[in-house]
């Protein structure tokens, strides 16, 4: 429907919910997910200059009111990746984000050069990952420095390529981060990444229900976390954000827009119903418009002050 079509960055979303990355592992998947009714685009599951594995089993379980996951960045590798990726491209109509992580700032311009050849219609930068600490260190995106010369070695590979900054919400102080993402010279902004981590224990094993003990926690725990992230980018700086984090009813994505989000990731919302999950969203996004009299997604964003 011509009213919910979004223009991101000058390009077209045919909705404005986009399937965040690190949901789909198999670019086949991706590729079938793409044509579903209210998928506006896709992002890849992040791409990391070298292969990896996955993290210990489970990698992802459910609590109460959200999720806690650690897959561990599993990643083919940048060659096998942009393989994958020019297949994907020639087969779906909707805008593709193509997200990558790197363990050091001298890897990001030798990754982002390879992916840039794919021609993706985007590139995100996973600064914000909270599961491979024991690995790295902190994420990139938990300083200002890190963060701004992660997104200027990208700028640099990318070409007219716009370039995404993904936002870890576990700073203290968000809008530096913002300033220094934006003063690089990233164009948008996606936010939030998953919190924490956090730690559940089987009361029966006594032991981390995670694989890997901790992980980031997603899911409906963390909206008001995400909505108050999306508001602080919006405030500090004039770029274009994908509001993302505990999204799953068409009232969640407009209280994104609200908040000032141009598109709205949907994620964990997918686990038990899977691709259906975007067309209820879609027609109840239509449905709150229609009760409260919204004729367009424009007139209301960033309309909370
Ligand atoms: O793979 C993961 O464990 C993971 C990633 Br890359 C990320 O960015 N956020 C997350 O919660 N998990």
């Amino acid at each position: 429907m011509q009213k919910m079509q979004t223009k991101f960055c000058g390009i077209t979303f045919p909705s404005p919910l986009v399937q965040v990355s690190g949901m789909i592992h198999s670019s086949q998947a991706l590729a079938i997910l793409a044509q579903e009714r209210g998928v506006g685009g896709v992002t890849w599951k992040s791409i990391s200059l070298q292969p990896r594995p996955m993290h210990k089993t489970p990698t992802v379980v459910p609590f109460g009111i959200g999720f806690i996951n650690s897959v561990g960045l599993p990643s083919p590798g940048v060659e096998v990746a942009a393989l994958e990726i020019l297949q994907v491209m020639k087969k779906i109509k909707v805008p593709l984000i193509a997200s990558i992580v790197a363990f050091q700032i001298s890897e990001f311009y030798p990754l982002a050069q390879q992916v840039a050849k794919t021609k993706p219609d985007f590139i995100e930068i996973n600064l914000s990952c909270p599961n491979v600490d024991d690995e790295i260190g902190k994420p990139f995106g938990t300083d200002p420095l890190m963060s701004m010369l992660a997104v200027q070695e990208v700028k640099r590979a990318a070409g007219k390529i716009p370039v995404i900054a993904k936002l870890t919400p576990n700073v203290v102080d968000l809008p530096e981060i913002v300033r220094a993402v934006a003063e690089a010279g990233a164009d948008a902004i996606a936010a939030i990444n998953t919190s924490g981590p956090g730690l559940l224990i089987d009361t029966h094993t006594r032991k981390p229900r995670l694989g890997h003990k901790i992980g980031g926690i997603s899911g409906a725990a963390i909206k008001p976390l995400a909505l108050r992230c999306v508001y602080d980018v919006v405030k500090t700086v004039k770029l274009p954000v994908i509001g993302m984090g505990g999204v799953s009813t068409g009232a969640d994505a407009i209280e994104m827009i609200m908040v000032g989000a141009t598109l709205v990731g949907v994620g964990s919302a997918m686990f038990g119903v899977g691709n259906k999950i975007f067309g209820k969203i879609y027609d109840e996004m239509l449905e709150v418009m229609k009760r409260e009299k919204i004729t367009s997604l424009d007139s209301i964003r960033q309309t909370i002050n």
